[in-house]
Order: C-alpha cells, then sequence, then structure tokens
C-alpha cells in the first residue's frame, strides 16, 4: 500500500519552543503572571488562541477581547523576531538524513502541524521545497487532539489515512494521530509520549531499516 510520512514541526524538525517561551514569558510577566518552563512545555502542539486562554488561567486574569487580540499581535510580532535569526543550522539532528531516505525512497511526504508560522519558519531553514504538502495552523479550525491537520494532509497526499506515519513530540499530537488510525511515532520521552505506537528520543534514534520497515509493511 502506499504509505505517506506527516511530520510535525515545532519540537520535530527545529525546537521553536525556546523561541515560543521567551515571548510567552514576557508577555505573561508583563500582566504580572509568572511563567515558567514547565509550563510552557504544556503548551506544546497547542495553538495560539489556547495558549494565551491557558496562561490567563493559570494567573487566574481575565482580558477584554480587544486586549485578548492585541496580546495575541504582540506575541507573535516578538516571537517572529525571534524566527528571523534562524537558519539550517536549527534543523534538529538527522532530520535531512531521514528526509534524504525518504526522498530515496519516493515516499510522499507532507507537514501537519498547529502553528500559523510554519512555512516562513520552514523557507528560513530551507526545508520548504522539501514537503509535498504542508498543512498548517492556517489551514485548520480544530486544534490537535483533533485529527483534523493530519487527515487534511493525508488527503492531499492522496494517502490513506491508516497508510500514514506521523512523528509527533507533543502529547495531543500523537494522540491525534492514534485517533486518526495513523502510526504514531513520538520523538521525545517515553515517559511523556507512552501512547505512541514507537517513540524515539530523536532522528539520531531512527534508522533505514527501520523506516524501511515501515514503508513495507
Ligand atoms: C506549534 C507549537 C505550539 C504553538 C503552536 C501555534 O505547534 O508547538 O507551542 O503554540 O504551534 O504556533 P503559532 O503561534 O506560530 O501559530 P506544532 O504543531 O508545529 O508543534
Ligand atoms: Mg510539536
Amino acid at each position: 500500500m502506499k504509505k505517506g510520512f506527516i511530520f510535525d514541526l515545532d519540537g520535530v524538525i527545529v525546537d521553536t519552543a525556546k523561541y515560543h517561551f521567551l515571548a510567552w514569558k514576557k508577555l505573561a510577566n508583563g500582566l504580572g503572571i509568572d511563567f515558567t518552563e514547565e509550563e510552557n512545555e504544556q503548551l506544546k502542539g497547542v495553538s495560539r488562541v489556547r495558549s494565551l486562554q491557558k496562561i490567563l488561567t493559570w494567573g487566574n486574569k481575565s482580558l477584554s477581547s480587544e486586549e485578548f487580540t492585541d496580546l495575541m499581535a504582540k506575541k507573535n510580532d516578538d516571537y517572529l523576531s525571534y524566527i528571523d535569526t534562524m537558519d539550517e543550522s536549527e534543523v534538529l539532528p538527522d532530520v535531512h538524513k531521514v528526509l534524504d531516505i525518504l526522498k530515496r525512497h519516493k515516499q510522499p511526504v507532507a507537514l501537519g502541524s498547529a502553528s500559523k508560522n510554519a512555512k516562513p519558519i520552514l523557507e528560513k531553514v530551507n526545508l520548504l521545497q522539501d514537503f509535498n504538502a504542508i498543512v498548517d495552523g492556517n489551514d485548520v479550525s480544530r486544534a490537535k487532539p483533533d485529527p483534523e491537520v493530519f487527515v487534511t494532509a493525508s488527503r492531499l497526499l492522496g494517502v490513506d489515512p491508516k497508510a500514514c506515519i506521523v512523528f509527533e513530540d507533543s502529547v495531543a499530537g500523537v494522540e491525534a494521530a492514534n485517533i486518526a488510525g495513523m502510526v504514531s511515532i513520538g520523538i521525545g520521552s517515553e515517559k511523556v509520549l507512552g501512547h505512541a505506537d514507537y517513540v524515539f528520543k530523536d532522528f539520531t534514534q531512527i534508522s533505514e531499516d527501520f523506516l524501511n520497515q515501515l514503508i513495507n509493511e
């Protein structure tokens, strides 16, 4: 059966969580709310709107809808100033290796990200041309763990969802892949991503043999 490989962006291809952290911390602190690395972890894979809602809940603050919109825009401007400095060196270890193997085996490859900044980031790190389809936060209305982003990617690739393999670093993203009936590969810690079909610390742990097995099974 024809397979399709879908990659999450933040935490899988590049580590932008550190930039989200700086931008959210500035915003939270400006509102008198403390913001820790642990809290930032909980925002991985979570949409921008939902992230701000969570921060406000943690800080026991409420905002008018104008203030909310205004702060969302400020956070994004701040975040964009960080990603503006990105280049190829920020691509995580062995991502190129895995993409090259899949290309050599003529496997269709898609991006499935919650980020509305996915395309500019891929452009910055010079990977835009490596994806046959890109689905990001601008294309979907339901956030992970809803499988919409991955199901849309499978449709664009012309591959049955059940024949797709998803690489994800977030709890909600692995859940979304599982709900879609896709093979879920967690990238990160076994403790956090135990609900994935497979978990690897990072792409350096993924061999060509393993990818061949996924292609042929
Ligand atoms: C990413 C990040 C989240 C971020 C979300 C929206 O998702 O993991 O932390 O809040 O995108 O990003 P933006 O503010 O750029 O639209 P993913 O799915 O690529 O891991
Ligand atoms: Mg992610």
